[in-house]
């Protein structure tokens, strides 16, 4: 079975004013599907053809050489974009307690959480993402990972993601990630974040 790009959860418009419409079409229904159709494209024909992204993406370390640059990429690509898009909601839902003690045990506060995300956000350098990572002990830690890597390959869970690359925020925001940033903490999903971390 071939992977597909299901459709984005809300309006491409309804995270508007902070992140536009045209950037989430162009993102979504272009730079997706490009994720999407190289790595059917990759892995057509192979014994992985069957696997789920998850499976693919954890086998990376023993996954034949001649796809796994194309899995590391592309099915990393494509992972990350779906829970991107999910990891956003325009329905700005208050943080559950439990969330909010968790977020304060491990960095102070929650606006110290924030201030650390973004700064990590900030300093990615080129193409990549911030990561908040839960461990198997449920310890929080924040990583930056470049290109598409996905923390999953090592066994590690993502509970919130940002995209910096140029094309999740250019359109918009030019050269200016700060803003983006900013304007992106006004639609985090906080139900998932909840969900993933089993609070
Ligand atoms: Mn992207």
């Amino acid at each position: 079975m071939a992977f597909t790009l299901a459709p984005l959860p809300y309006a491409p418009e309804a995270l508007e004013p902070f992140i536009d419409a045209e950037t989430m079409k162009l993102h979504h229904d272009k730079h997706h599907q490009t994720y999407v159709d190289k790595l059917n494209a990759a892995i057509e024909g192979t014994e992985r053809a069957d696997k789920s992204i998850e499976e693919l993406l954890q086998s990376l370390p023993i996954i034949d050489e001649s796809i796994r640059g194309a899995v590391r990429n592309h099915g990393g690509g494509h992972y990350n974009h779906t829970i991107f898009w999910q990891m956003m909601s325009p329905e700005r839902k208050p943080m559950s307690a439990a969330l909010e003690t968790k977020l304060t045990q491990q960095f102070g506060s929650v606006e110290g959480f924030q201030k650390q995300f973004t700064d990590s956000a900030l300093a990615v350098f080129g193409s990549g993402r911030t990561r908040l990572l839960v461990d198997r002990d449920g310890d929080l830690s924040i990583v930056n990972t470049p290109n598409q890597d996905s923390p999953i390959s090592k066994g590690e869970k993502i509970v919130l993601g940002l995209d910096v690359r140029e094309h999740a925020y250019y359109l918009k925001c030019q050269n200016r990630r700060a803003e983006y940033i900013a304007n992106r903490w006004n639609v985090v999903n906080r139900e998932y974040v909840a969900k993933e971390l089993k609070m």
